[in-house]
């Protein structure tokens, strides 16, 4: 394996997994080590954050905070757009260490960056767009109108499976507004938020900007603790399962503070009768096994009319067959690796529990070994048929695992499809006026996202991204997510000579 994507992205054998921006400070403590799903080899380590440094990075945030509101939304922007411009002259790099650690495919590992370097774009724009609105106050010489203000300190913790894309989501948006952010990646995936860091540091420099403004720690659910519980971090933004969000979701609603949250997903498509069978095909492949099936917006269930059940079910296990399983960063294979054994096992406790409520195997699941497969993470990506109300269907499982049910009514789909406690993503193959309406209207999908004629993966970053139910509620990216990351100020400005009180009342002494 070619490594030398690792030193153009600044990263050694040994990191600095706790930083504020401009300088590094080699923590000899603890380490965790970052193995690659693809090889199995060891590619770097990164010190775990201690509690001491933990505070000196919130310190460090409280203090750059004053210094980063105080440049005007604009030029907040311009420094943005220089981040985009290093995204650029790193992609490949970037690309490649993202393939490398997390595993996915490379061409998913350039189009990661592709969104960062799309959310950079957009977020320049968006520094010159924090509208508020203005208001007709019911008093004479009055004038009411609000604005949007900074909260301080974001915190995100983010996921393996999108190990950089999602942080610029959060952290772009939050510094053209105002904000400083403090970022801890999955333990599974600390490279590639070191390499983020590293390139943040040099468009830092180069701005004469004080440390502070983008930080990032590591470690386990305890570092991630630290912000939770952290009443100096008034907004956390958590990517994950949805059992870490509920507890996100708790430590930090005792404490009143905001959060942000993006958890699992149990992602449908619907295929009509006049469905279009090659949109069908791929939108569906791609949906379930790009990225080894863990993307929250992967595609984990089709729900098929029965006039087409037979159809569907038998040309994607022809195209299943058609799959090459193996080293993501080699252009020529569709799968790569789940992240680790940890997954894999989590995968085949699936597969089990779908054979044990009488699932029918379309297309047989099972580990790779051998030449290539040494890693022990590479699966076949698998496919049943289930009933409508099966158990195991109604779980997210992060792994290529899709199953297939029949349906007789739309309503009787709308129905399946929003019958699971997830509410992410969503889809409906129709070439049918009244079908995708009513599949996108208040009667229909109950997900964040509805799209008709494309899958359910593989959103566009300029549209609010987020979702319903145990998705947790937050919309990040695009639309107006931005205003998650500040708080509104009601403004009453009286220019008269007189002091008039609303809702008509006299108070004369
Ligand atoms: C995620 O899986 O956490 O819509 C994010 C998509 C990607 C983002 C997924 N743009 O599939």
């Amino acid at each position: 394996m070619n490594r030398d994507f690792l030193q153009e992205l600044g990263l050694r054998a040994d990191n600095d997994g706790t930083s504020t921006g401009t300088s590094s400070h080699h923590n000899p403590g603890v380490h965790l080590s970052s193995y690659s799903p693809v090889d199995g080899q060891l590619i770097g380590r990164v010190s775990v954050t201690t509690r001491e440094q933990y505070d000196a990075v919130i310190e460090k945030a409280e203090a750059a905070f004053l210094h980063w509101r105080s440049i005007p939304a604009p030029q907040r922007g311009e420094v943005v757009r220089q981040y985009g411009q290093a995204l650029r002259e790193h992609k490949d790099a970037l690309g490649r260490l993202v393939s490398y650690e997390m595993g996915k495919s490379l061409q998913e590992g350039w189009g990661e960056v592709q969104e960062m370097i799309d959310i950079c774009d957009f977020a320049v724009g968006l520094s010159r767009q924090l509208y508020g609105l203005t208001m007709h106050s019911e008093r004479p010489l009055h004038r009411m109108y609000e604005q949007w203000h900074p909260l301080g300190i974001v915190g995100i913790i983010s996921a393996f499976n999108f190990p950089v894309a999602v942080w610029s989501w959060n952290s772009m948006i939050a510094l053209v507004c105002g904000n400083v952010n403090v970022w801890k990646p999955s333990e599974k995936a600390p490279l590639c938020g070191v390499a983020c860091q590293n390139i943040w540091a040099g468009v830092a420099k180069a701005n004469n900007l004080p440390e502070g403004i983008c930080n990032l720690i590591n470690g386990d659910y305890q570092v991630g603790e630290w912000m939770t519980t952290d009443t100096r971090v008034p907004l956390i933004s958590a990517t994950g399962s949805t059992r870490m969000g509920k507890i996100v979701a708790q430590t930090v609603g005792a404490r009143l503070g905001k959060t942000l949250l993006e958890l699992g997903g149990n992602n449908a498509i619907i295929i009509t009768e006049s469905a279009d069978m090659d949109l069908v095909l791929t939108g569906a492949l791609f949906g379930a096994v790009g990225t080894c099936g863990q993307r929250c917006t992967s595609t984990r269930r089709l729900i098929v009319h029965e006039s087409r059940y037979a159809e569907v079910r038998d040309k994607l296990a022809a195209a299943y067959g058609q799959l090459r399983i193996g080293d993501p960063l080699d252009q020529h294979n569709h799968v790569g690796p789940l992240i680790d054994k940890d997954a894999v096992a989590m995968y085949l406790k699936a597969i089990e529990g779908i054979e044990a409520e009488g699932g029918e195997t379309i297309v047989p699941g099972g580990v790779l070994e051998g030449p290539g497969y040494e890693s022990g993470c590479y699966v076949k990506p698998c496919f049943f048929a289930v009933k409508a109300d099966s158990k195991m269907a109604r779980h997210e499982t992060f792994a290529p695992i899709l199953y297939i049910m029949p349906y007789a009514t739309l309503e009787e789909a709308i129905a399946i499809q929003n019958s699971v406690p997830q509410g992410l993503s969503s889809a409906i193959m129709t070439t049918n006026m009244r079908e995708s309406e009513l599949f996108l209207s208040a009667a229909g999908s109950d997900c964040g996202i509805a799209n008709v004629n494309i899958g359910t993966s593989g959103a566009e970053i300029g549209g609010a991204f987020g979702g319903e139910k145990e998705t947790g509620g937050g919309r990040e990216s695009g639309s107006d997510s931005w205003k998650a990351y500040m708080r509104r100020q009601t403004n009453t400005i009286n220019y008269s000579t007189q002091l008039p009180l609303a809702q008509g009342i006299k108070f004369d002494l």
